[in-house]
């Protein structure tokens, strides 16, 4: 049978309406708003076809079928392609890219590493970085937000965290830039993205092997579960790969989009100037607003339904994240970027048993980060066009120019 971008091509439920986008189409993913409130306002529940698949973003529903890993599997992957019919572009995640019984015993390998004591141990390190760059940006005045403050500081403490002892800050935007890609169709950003495969892939390969890992980072806790027989060896190098896949490029985007959202509101910036205990509120709202993952998919392991509507096995279902963290069901005016909405129930992070397991560390990253700005940044002001950089998966900035001025001492 000919496959559709890697799998099966269905046929909807009758009843199900057809909503005639490319949601994969440059233009959208650099301004998805349209098609978010479209997909929304068309059903439960609906067609695409350009690429055969169904897609969900009204809150509910996504939060129903992201979190529902007995009917919708991660295990033929979680973009276009079904792992169940075609091999993928790597070896699959083996914690993103299963079901339990095997993502169980990586997702508490992950989660330990990850827990809420580990990002405290961090938090100093982090603050110090933190410090450091944002010292260099106000002394700058004029920045890029995204190459200047978005990019350098979690690829200078993410490595760190993980204990690798050479890195390359390039390729790991790079690799990241490819994972994410790699979740859509066959277009031209992903095709762009994984030319550099050659070049990067081996690079990330050589960097979760135990000889490149210090003895007193998350790297080597995982290899030391290993050594427990919690894991294989092979396995805790997988698992230092998801660290690479998932840890930089979505932070990356946490902090890009979260520049933006403060510099696009100034009185929002002064409340977090007030009250510094808004920062971690703040950073839920940047994530409940901007949704730096926009979309991941599912695929229906069995004959199963969404909605009321019968829904065949093998069938591949987008989970549009971004459009259900703007469904006025759910938020009442999300339109506006309210840092003290704290705005509990986002599936930014996703949801159920794959959600993200790196959050503790996102948080606290990003905790870090807002209260050096807050000390040292008066206001933060748009100095330029923003422009996005669009990505199958992934809603980030490409370019953020800003003005800071410093804070009065
Ligand atoms: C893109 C992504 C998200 C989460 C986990 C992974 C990748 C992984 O490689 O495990």
């Amino acid at each position: 049978m000919e496959l559709i971008e890697g799998h099966r091509p269905v046929t909807p439920a009758d009843g199900i309406p057809v909503l005639d986008v490319d949601p994969y189409d440059p233009a959208v993913l650099a301004a998805p708003h349209d098609y978010y409130s479209k997909l929304r306002q068309a059903g439960e529940v609906v067609f695409i076809p350009r690429y055969s698949v169904l897609a969900v973003g009204r809150f509910a529903t996504t939060h129903k079928v992201f979190s529902d890993h007995e009917n919708f599997v991660s295990s033929r992957g979680v973009g276009l392609n079904d792992f169940a019919l075609e091999p993928p572009w790597r070896p699959p995640s083996i914690i993103l890219e299963t079901d339990p019984p095997e993502h169980t015993r990586a997702r508490r390998v992950m989660a330990r590493a990850m827990s809420p004591k580990s990002a405290r141990d961090l938090g100093e390190m982090f603050r110090d970085v933190a410090d450091r760059i944002v010292d260099r940006i106000v002394a700058a005045g004029v920045i890029d937000g995204v190459a200047d403050l978005a990019e350098p500081y979690p690829t200078q403490v993410f490595p760190k965290a993980v204990g690798m002892k050479d890195t390359n800050a390039r390729y790991l935007v790079d690799y990241g830039a490819m994972v994410f890609n790699a979740i859509g169709p066959d277009n031209e950003l992903r095709r762009t993205a994984m030319a550099r495969a050659g070049e990067i892939v081996p690079w990330i390969t050589g960097a979760c092997t135990r000889e490149r890992l210090t003895g007193d980072g998350l790297g080597a806790m995982i290899y030391a579960d290993a050594d427990r027989g919690e894991i294989t060896h092979d396995e805790a190098g997988m698992l230092v790969r998801s660290f690479l896949s998932a840890g930089v490029d979505t932070t990356v985007t946490g902090i890009g989009n979260a520049l933006w959202c403060l510099s696009q509101n100034p009185g929002e910036w002064d409340k977090l100037k007030a009250d510094l205990s808004l920062a971690r509120p703040a950073f839920e709202e940047v994530l409940r607003y901007t949704s730096p993952v926009h979309t991941f998919g599912r695929t229906a392991g069995r004959a199963t339904q969404i909605a009321g509507f019968p829904v065949d096995e093998g069938t591949k279902v987008l989970c549009v994240l971004g459009a259900a963290n703007m469904d006025p069901d759910k938020w009442g005016d999300p339109e506006v970027f309210r840092i003290d909405r704290r705005p509990s129930g986002h599936i930014a992070f996703g949801a159920g048993i794959h959600g993200c397991v790196g959050q503790n560390l996102a948080r606290a990253e990003l905790e870090a980060l807002l209260q050096a700005m807050v000390a040292r940044i008066g206001r933060i002001e748009p100095a330029g066009q923003a422009i996005w950089r669009p990505n199958n998966a992934i809603r980030a900035l490409d370019r953020l120019p800003l003005r800071l001025i410093p804070r009065a001492r």
